[in-house]
């Protein structure tokens, strides 16, 4: 059975936090422990050092951020991988939450200092809503940070989880040597090298031996036993079905930016996260291995690679086989569509992929049709849900400062909006052609006019528009309806681009009052075509 074979070899995954925690630098490592890289880059590196393969965008160079998400197929020990590297920074969250509908797991990152962060916590929720299974690495153990005992009740506290941890860190701070393995009782003992381009050399050993004890010192060594007990005593037992079910999260402890515990988690997360599952949709859950293809739209972004100035739109495959110039039904509109240029990511970089299995993340070129959501299926019974649209919190005026190039200002303003970067709103009384548009947070303004710049030859300007919340109206509002509408202050009403209304307001008292006002009005937190799930 083939195709049984693709699906067990395939894992799809996110890596996801707040800002900072490390994810970036830990994808990197993957990709260097997976074989992927010979030499692993920095995320703000100096002139003459190696960017990472994930934040390749020139704003997230200069940052040392990561803006956009990015996909990473490789292979490591037998298996395809699908690595998916998000933003953490909340102005970026929608292309996280997209990410999030695509994977079958995630490894959340936490900075050993700082423990759980506001960002982390919303995103592990939507993991928990979709029952996506969740490992955790406990990231800069290299620096002073909190008490291992003490970040492992703030995870199972906060989060109500059950943590389970795989290793156990041995030493703190400057002397974090190394990590013990709890599931095959051996300690890892890592050598520090400069700046951690490359593997670490690593020893392996029995806690007991005296070698180790010198190495580690006799404090560490015993304090590790106590803890260690401890964690006999009172924690909980590792148990797979669990960890799949999302109520336990294994954890280990490490260093990204040293290595340290990488390979660990690595190897740790292959053997346990699942393989693609069954997808709601629907007319019932899809199973992988069905008959025929089928797939969803989960982001699209254009100009990836100078040497391609094209649109690539990222689909993750439920079911059945891909092959490259298959034919399929887009389902949105019923057309059948040809899908002739199909691509395995790395990063910016793309190579013709001719056949793709489930779980597998494809990009998907010369089909301008094509948006998020969509989804594409040899099976006309077949329709995945669509993505949730958030209301933005930020509006701006975007002005074209050349005004020569009507044009490419246009272009380039349309195919953000594709990529749903932004958002663009139409206020019902309108006076002016200004494009009104709207992100979850301002961040995102400097990377429209970042990319209108760089890839659209484009100088554009930004005028700030005073509205800071927004909400749908439910589409049984009438025009009648709408007119009689008791508005209040600070508020305007609008049309997005798929003509549903949307109401603008300058502060959350407007909205309250607009809502005690119009308490038959329904309003909703989502765009009336997305289901949150
Ligand atoms: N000391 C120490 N620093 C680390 C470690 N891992 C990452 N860093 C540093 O932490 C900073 C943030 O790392 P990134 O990998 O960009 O973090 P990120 O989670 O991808 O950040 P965003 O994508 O912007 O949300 C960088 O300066 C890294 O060098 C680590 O193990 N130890
Ligand atoms: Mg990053």
């Amino acid at each position: 059975m083939k195709i049984a074979d693709e699906i067990a070899r395939r894992r799809t995954f996110a890596i996801i936090s707040h800002p900072d925690a490390g994810k970036t630098t830990l994808t990197e490592k993957f990709l260097l422990y997976g074989g992927a890289l010979q030499l692993a880059g920095t995320v703000k590196g100096r002139r003459d050092q190696r960017a990472t393969a994930s934040d390749w965008m020139e704003l997230e160079r200069q940052r040392g951020i990561s803006i956009s998400s990015t996909v990473l197929q490789f292979s490591y020990r037998g298996l395809v991988i699908n690595l998916l590297d998000t933003p953490g920074h909340e102005d970026f969250s929608e292309d996280t939450y997209r990410v999030l509908t695509a994977v079958d797991a995630a490894v959340m990152v936490i900075d050993g200092a700082k423990g759980i962060e506001a960002q982390t916590r919303k995103l592990f929720e939507v993991c928990r809503r979709r029952g996506i299974p969740i490992f955790t690495f406990i990231n800069k153990c290299d620096r002073p940070g909190k008490d291992p005992l003490e970040l492992i009740d703030e995870v199972e506290a906060i989060l109500g989880i059950g943590v389970f941890p795989v290793n156990w860190p041995l030493g703190v701070g400057n002397s974090f040597r190394g990590v013990f393995d709890r599931l095959m009782n051996k300690v890892h003992l890592f050598e520090r090298t400069q700046g951690g381009k490359f593997k670490v050399p690593l020893k392996v050993g029995d806690i007991t031996e005296p070698a180790m004890r010198e190495q580690l010192g006799a404090a560490v060594v015993d304090q590790a036993g106590e803890e260690l007990e401890m964690l006999e005593g009172a924690g909980a037992t590792f148990n797979r079905d669990e960890v799949l079910a999302g109520r336990l999260t294994p954890l280990f402890f490490g260093s990204a930016l040293n290595n340290f515990g990488v390979q660990m988690l690595l190897d740790g997360f292959l053997d346990h996260a699942p393989a693609p599952r069954p997808r709601p949709a629907r007319n019932g859950p899809v199973p992988p291995d069905a008959e025929a293809f089928s797939g969803f739209v989960f982001k699209i972004q254009a100009n990836m690679n100078p040497r391609h100035r094209d649109r690539v739109a990222f689909v993750r495959v439920c079911s059945g086989k891909f092959e490259r110039d298959m034919q399929v039904i887009h389902e949105r509109s019923g057309k059948l569509l040809r899908l002739s240029f199909s691509h395995r990511l790395f990063g910016r970089e793309r190579e013709t992929s001719d056949e793709a299995w489930p779980g597998d993340v494809i990009g998907i070129a010369g089909h301008a049709e094509l948006q998020i959501g969509d989804t594409l299926t040899a099976d006309p019974q077949i329709a995945y849900a669509p993505i949730p649209r958030f209301p933005p919190e930020s509006f701006v005026y975007l002005h074209n400062d050349d005004t020569q190039n009507v044009k490419r200002y246009w272009t380039g303003l349309e195919q953000l909006l594709q990529e749903k970067l932004i958002q663009r709103f139409y206020p019902l009384d309108a006076t002016r052609n200004v494009p009104l548009l709207g992100a979850i947070g301002e961040l995102q303004f400097d990377v429209v006019r970042s990319r209108m710049e760089l890839e659209y030859r484009t100088p554009t300007r930004i005028e700030p528009a005073p509205w800071t919340v927004a909400r749908w109206l439910h589409t049984d509002v009438t025009e009648e309806q709408l007119r009689a509408l008791r508005m209040g202050p600070g508020v305007v009403p609008a049309r997005d681009e798929n003509e549903h209304l949307i109401m603008l307001f300058e502060s959350e008292w407007s909205l309250r009052y607009f809502q005690e006002r119009n308490p038959e009005v329904a309003i909703l937190d989502t765009a009336p075509e997305g289901d949150l799930v």
